[in-house]
């Protein structure tokens, strides 16, 4: 026990002490941690609220369906919400299950393009089950709507997914929408880097548009590591059928709690002002970088995240290198893959970086434009081939 306790202090140290840019991280309340950390995690709930297959749910049946309104609150909708995903993957997936017959196609954004390896990675159970066509980026990096719709006409899909890890501009659901109806296709939106923007009304919500939407709940929502899927109304029964008994046993509901409590700190007009400040501090921390010579793809960002492409300013230096150089001085970030990539995942020739985390830690604009600086200097220090 004590070298578990003495883990999670060091990690704790290490979260205390570096500058956290991975945009898909953030830091979590003390009330999160308490609910996630309470006795819920002893209780077997198989099912749902008034529908269990155990004894002693009453708490549990409460818990579950305060969570489920608290969320639709949230996102100020009426679609049925399941809030037993365990992650943004499973989620996923159960989502496809719910509306999909193996080897049905899936229309997606490519990983390599700021897809989702759920998103249909030949390597995820995800590729090998359906079969997987993408839409692109135009030549500055935004989807190319264009190409979402000659796609769908030609593939005739019967999913569309979103939604993007790696992507920094706003995305049209409306426009997504009108395809995939247009040509016989579901549309899923996978807003799981962008829930809390959604939440917030800083970004356009595809509520209204998608059929179903997923989100994990630990990147801008700020809550605990975990997942939640809407559903329009119709595909309440296959969702939740898809989940449990389909692809889950007994929710956990010690993560349902905490999830819940991520909600109501949702809910405060704390969390729309955080998100905000989120947003004005991706713009300038991107804008500074384009100003000392970076190419930030897109020229910009609309969100917390933004990809530096160094395969024209930098040749001779990859991601990898990047993250390397950056983690021995205490700022980390992730290597990402950008359009066009000509080297391996694990090499890449850019690096994503996020401001939800370190806002939370109380990062203003001049705290991110300073952090922009000392990554170049760390940068310039960098070997040339
Ligand atoms: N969601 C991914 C990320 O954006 O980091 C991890 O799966």
């Amino acid at each position: 026990m004590d070298k578990v306790f003495e883990l999670i202090q060091r990690e704790q140290n290490r979260q205390n002490s570096t500058i956290e840019l991975i945009a898909s991280e953030n830091f979590v309340s003390e009330n999160v941690l308490k609910a996630a950390g309470s006795c819920l995690t002893n209780k077997y709930a198989e099912g749902y609220p008034g529908r269990r297959y155990y004894g002693g749910c009453e708490v549990v049946d409460e818990l579950e369906e305060y969570c489920r309104q608290k969320w639709q609150q949230v996102f100020a909708t009426d679609y049925h919400v399941n809030v037993q995903p365990l992650s943004g993957t499973h989620a996923n997936m159960t989502a496809y299950a719910a509306l999909l017959r193996p080897g049905d196609t899936i229309l997606s954004l490519d990983l390599q393009m700021g897809g989702h390896i759920s998103h249909g990675l030949p390597i995820s159970m995800t590729g090998r089950l359906y079969n997987i066509e993408h839409y692109g980026l135009d030549g500055r990096g935004y989807i190319d709507m264009g190409s979402v719709e000659d796609m769908a006409k030609k593939t005739q899909p019967k999913l569309i997914i979103a939604g993007a890890s790696a992507y920094s501009r706003i995305i049209d659901f409306e426009r997504f929408a009108r395809i995939a109806h247009e040509n016989g296709a579901l549309l899923m939106a996978d807003i799981a880097h962008i829930a809390g923007l959604v939440a917030a009304g800083e970004h356009p919500s595809p509520f209204g548009h998608a059929d179903i939407i997923t989100t994990t709940t630990h990147k801008t929502l700020r809550g605990i590591r975990s997942a939640l899927i809407f559903c329009k109304q119709e595909y309440a029964r296959k969702v939740d059928s898809a989940l449990f008994p389909g692809m889950a046993g007994g929710p956990h509901m010690h993560t349902i709690a905490a999830k819940a409590v991520t909600a109501e700190e949702a809910l405060t007009p704390e969390f729309r002002a955080y998100i905000r400040r989120v947003v004005e501090n991706s713009r300038a921390m991107a804008a500074e970088f384009t100003r000392m010579g970076y190419e930030v793809v897109t020229g910009g960002t609309d969100n917390h995240m933004f990809l530096l492409d160094f395969t024209r300013t930098h040749p001779t230096i990859t991601g990898q290198m990047v993250q390397q150089a950056l983690d021995s001085r205490a700022i980390t970030l992730n290597k990402n893959s950008v359009p066009g990539e000509k080297r391996s995942p694990m090499q890449t020739s850019g690096v994503r970086i996020g401001t939800a985390a370190m806002t939370t830690k109380g990062f203003g604009k001049d705290d991110f434009i300073a952090v922009a600086h000392r990554i170049d200097e760390i940068i310039a220090s960098l070997p040339r081939e």
